[in-house]
C-alpha cells in the first residue's frame, strides 16, 4: 500500500477511472476518492465510460464522460475496482498518457497492470479497501465520503448478505454509519426502489427461469426483443442473475444477456464451486461467488449450450 500512497502524494493532477459500465462500487469508490483527493488539494476528476445507469441516478454526478478526442494528460491515472486494464475500455488512452498509474482493487483475478498495485482479493468491495487507505493516510471520513463508501460496500455485499462480508467489513460499515449518513435510505434506493417497467420485465424473467441437472444449474436470458418490449436499457437488466439464484436447488446461476454487439454472461455460485475460473474460460473474470464475461459474435443460444456443457461436467462430476 505504501508505494500506492507515495504515487498519490507525488501527483498533482489525477484522473480516476473505474471499470466500464460503472456499478455502485466503482462509482462510489471513485466519488469517495475524488472527495479525499480534493481535500488533499489535488486537481482531480472522475472519468466514466458512460452515464451512470438509471438505477444509480441517486448517486452524485461529479464525473466526466470520456471523449476520445479530449484525452486529459495527468500525473497519475488511478484505476479503481478494475481487475484488468481491458476493463477500462477506450480510456486506456488516459492510462497510457499518464506519467504514473495506480490500481486499487479487490478482484482475485487482478492482473497487476499498473505501476503500483494494491489488490486485496479478500476485501468485499473496493470501497472497503479505500476506507482502510483513507484511515492510513489520515484523511477525515466526511459525510460525502461515508455515503459513497457505504453505497459501494452495501452493493458489492448484496446488502451485507454475501460470503465476502468479513468482520472488518461490518466494522467499517459501523464507522460509516457513525458519521450520521442516512443508511436506510441508501438501502431503499439500492434495493427497494424500481420503476414499474423494470419490475414487470423481472416478473417475465422469473417466469422463464430454466433449470438443468436437477435444478442445480439455473439460467435466465434477456434478448434485445424483451429489452425493447419493456423499454429498457441493457444495463437495467444487469442483476437478473440474482433471479436465477433464488431457485432453492440452485448451485450455480447464470444470466445471458444481449448488450449491443456483445452477449454478457454473469455467474453466481450458491455453493463452494468457484465461478471466477469458469468466467475466465469465457474470457472474463471476477470473484469466487460472482463473476462475468462477455462474448462477441455469438448468439445467446450458442453461449447457453457451451455453459450447459461446461457446468454439466462440474455439477455432475
Ligand atoms: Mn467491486
Amino acid at each position: 500500500m505504501n508505494n500506492v500512497i507515495e504515487l498519490i502524494k507525488k501527483a498533482n493532477t489525477i484522473a480516476i477511472l473505474a471499470h466500464e459500465n460503472e456499478d455502485a462500487d466503482a462509482a462510489g469508490s471513485s466519488f469517495a476518492m475524488r472527495h479525499a483527493l480534493l481535500m488533499m488539494g489535488k486537481d482531480v476528476a472522475c472519468w466514466f465510460s458512460n452515464k451512470l445507469e438509471n438505477h444509480l441516478s441517486f448517486m452524485e454526478k461529479n464525473y466526466n464522460i470520456f471523449d476520445e478526442n479530449l484525452v486529459p494528460s495527468v500525473d497519475l491515472c488511478l484505476c479503481l475496482d478494475c481487475g484488468d486494464v481491458k476493463r477500462i475500455g477506450k480510456r486506456i488512452a488516459i492510462f497510457e498518457k499518464a506519467k504514473s498509474t495506480v490500481s486499487i482493487d479487490h478482484h482475485v483475478t487482478n492482473t497487476n497492470f499498473a505501476d503500483a498495485n494494491f489488490v486485496d482479493g479478500d476485501a468485499a468491495a473496493t470501497g472497503e479497501i479505500l476506507y482502510n487507505l483513507f484511515e492510513k493516510m489520515e484523511i477525515p471520513i466526511t459525510k460525502e465520503i461515508a455515503e459513497n463508501l457505504y453505497t459501494a460496500i452495501s452493493a458489492d455485499t448484496g446488502s451485507f448478505k454475501y460470503r465476502n462480508v468479513r468482520p472488518n467489513t461490518l466494522e467499517i460499515a459501523a464507522k460509516l454509519i457513525a458519521t450520521g449518513i442516512d443508511f436506510p435510505e441508501i438501502a431503499r434506493l439500492l434495493y427497494d426502489s424500481e420503476p414499474t417497467n423494470v419490475m414487470r420485465f423481472k416478473a417475465e424473467v422469473m417466469k422463464n427461469v430454466e433449470e438443468y441437472f436437477d435444478g442445480t444449474l439455473t439460467i435466465v436470458t434477456a434478448d434485445n426483443s424483451i429489452l425493447k418490449e419493456y423499454n429498457l436499457d441493457e444495463r437495467e437488466t444487469g442483476d437478473i442473475v440474482n433471479i436465477a439464484r433464488l431457485v432453492n436447488t440452485c448451485k450455480v446461476a447464470v444470466s445471458i444477456r444481449e448488450a449491443l454487439d456483445k452477449v454478457k454472461i454473469s455467474f453466481r455460485s450458491n455453493c463452494d464451486i468457484s465461478v471466477s475460473g469458469i468466467a475466465q474460460k469465457f474470457g472474463g473474470g471476477g470473484h469466487d461467488k460472482a463473476a462475468g464475461a462477455a462474448q462477441k459474435g455469438r448468439t445467446i443460444d450458442e453461449v447457453k449450450k457451451e455453459i450447459i456443457e461446461v457446468l454439466g461436467e462440474i455439477l455432475n462430476g
